[in-house]
């Protein structure tokens, strides 16, 4: 990336957005590139006009492809069509304008929520189409696994070096803290201030038996950006902590406890559903081009988060 760069970072405002948007502006940008941080107000990307304008405008030579209709479990069990559809919308119009307008480099993002449901363990790059993925979130599943087939048949065809990342859940400054649309770890942040605030106590939702790793957003943010000036391949690369990392989100919820000094009652709400139960990913790809990489140690993440919750409560998304 020896030229000038213009690097247009789609879903720029969101929590990987402003992660890398930190990230950049902190310690990694070069003197030679200018950075694009992009909302839905510069351009709704699930209308290709508009895509066609923005890419016009922003002549951009690399993209970090984020933009997407994101949420929870709760959320995309309500809204798998809508997942589905505009996500849809959204990669194939950015893909199409990188294309047209001679984008070196595209990296774009799946999740390792779209992994197949039925599975063995520790789960890998090869395997993102090797069945359905679990039933709460097909839509979203399904959407981001298209990704991988552009990206495929962009280079098979034309040559293009589109890429994507696979990260695990991620959390950080600028998450969606909302209850009902958020993911997990916001969710329990965002419930245990208010169970402090009005001497309530505090509702873990399901079991807490489920598992995840979760991976701090500025970590992410650093990898990305590697992964945009170093990662060679098109196939795409899982961006987590290690399966040892694991943690059961019962224990999620006591990091966030410690984080929060919360002293009050805490109940589980089994009524609630508990979603996929894991989907351990291994990091071994990673590893073999990143053996150096140290990810934030877990609770210090919790706590810069907490922190950064309460230090924003008036204008973060809640
Ligand atoms: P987020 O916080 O919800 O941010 C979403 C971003 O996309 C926002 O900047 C939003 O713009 C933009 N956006 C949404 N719809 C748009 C549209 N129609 N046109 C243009 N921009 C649009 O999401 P995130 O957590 O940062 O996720 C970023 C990427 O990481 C996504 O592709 C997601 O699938 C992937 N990912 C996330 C996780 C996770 O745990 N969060 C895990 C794995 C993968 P506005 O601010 O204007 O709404
Ligand atoms: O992050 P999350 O909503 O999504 O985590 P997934 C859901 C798990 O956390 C379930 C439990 O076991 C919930 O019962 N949980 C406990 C809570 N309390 C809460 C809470 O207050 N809020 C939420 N949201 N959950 C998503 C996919 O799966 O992973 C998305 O559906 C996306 O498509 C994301 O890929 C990364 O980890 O289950």
């Amino acid at each position: 990336m020896g030229d000038k760069c213009v690097i247009l970072v789609t879903g720029g405002t969101g929590l990987v957005g402003q992660a890398i948007k930190t990230i950049a502006d902190g310690e990694e940008k070069r003197p030679n590139e200018e950075w694009y941080f992009a909302s839905s107000k510069d351009a709704d990307l699930s209308d290709r006009e508009a895509t066609e304008k923005l890419f016009e405008r922003v002549k951009p030579t690399h993209v970090i492809h984020l933009a997407a209709m994101v949420g929870g479990l709760f959320r995309n069990l309500k809204y798998n069509l809508d997942f589905y559809r505009t996500n849809t919308l959204i990669n194939d119009n950015v893909l199409n304008a990188s294309f047209k307008n001679g984008v070196k480099k595209v990296v774009s993002c799946l999740s390792t929520c779209i992994f197949p449901d039925k599975t063995t363990y520790p789960i890998d790059e090869t395997m993102v189409h090797n069945g359905p993925p679990h039933d709460s979130n097909f839509g979203y599943s399904f959407s981001k696994r298209m990704i991988d087939v552009l990206n495929r048949a962009y280079n098979k065809q034309h040559g293009c070096q589109f890429t994507s990342v696979i990260p695990t859940n991620v959390f950080g400054p600028y998450d969606n803290f909302n209850l009902e649309d958020g993911h997990v770890l916001p969710g329990l942040i965002n419930k245990i201030y208010c169970a402090k605030r009005d001497n309530t106590p505090f509702t873990v939702w399901g079991t807490g038996s489920p598992r995840r790793q979760f991976i701090y957003s500025l970590d992410l943010a650093r990898l990305m950006i590697w992964v945009l000036r170093d990662y060679p391949e098109i196939d795409p690369i899982i961006l987590s902590v290690g399966e040892e990392d694991e943690v059961s989100i019962k224990e999620a919820a006591e990091a966030v406890i410690e984080a929060m000094e919360f002293k009050g009652e805490v109940k589980f709400d089994t009524t609630k559903s508990d979603g996929q139960f894991k989907k351990t990913a291994s990091n071994a790809k990673l590893r073999k081009y990143r053996p150096d990489f140290k990810f934030t140690p877990f609770k210090q993440a919790v706590k810069e988060s907490c922190n950064w919750f309460e230090a924003n409560y008036e204008t973060l998304r809640k």
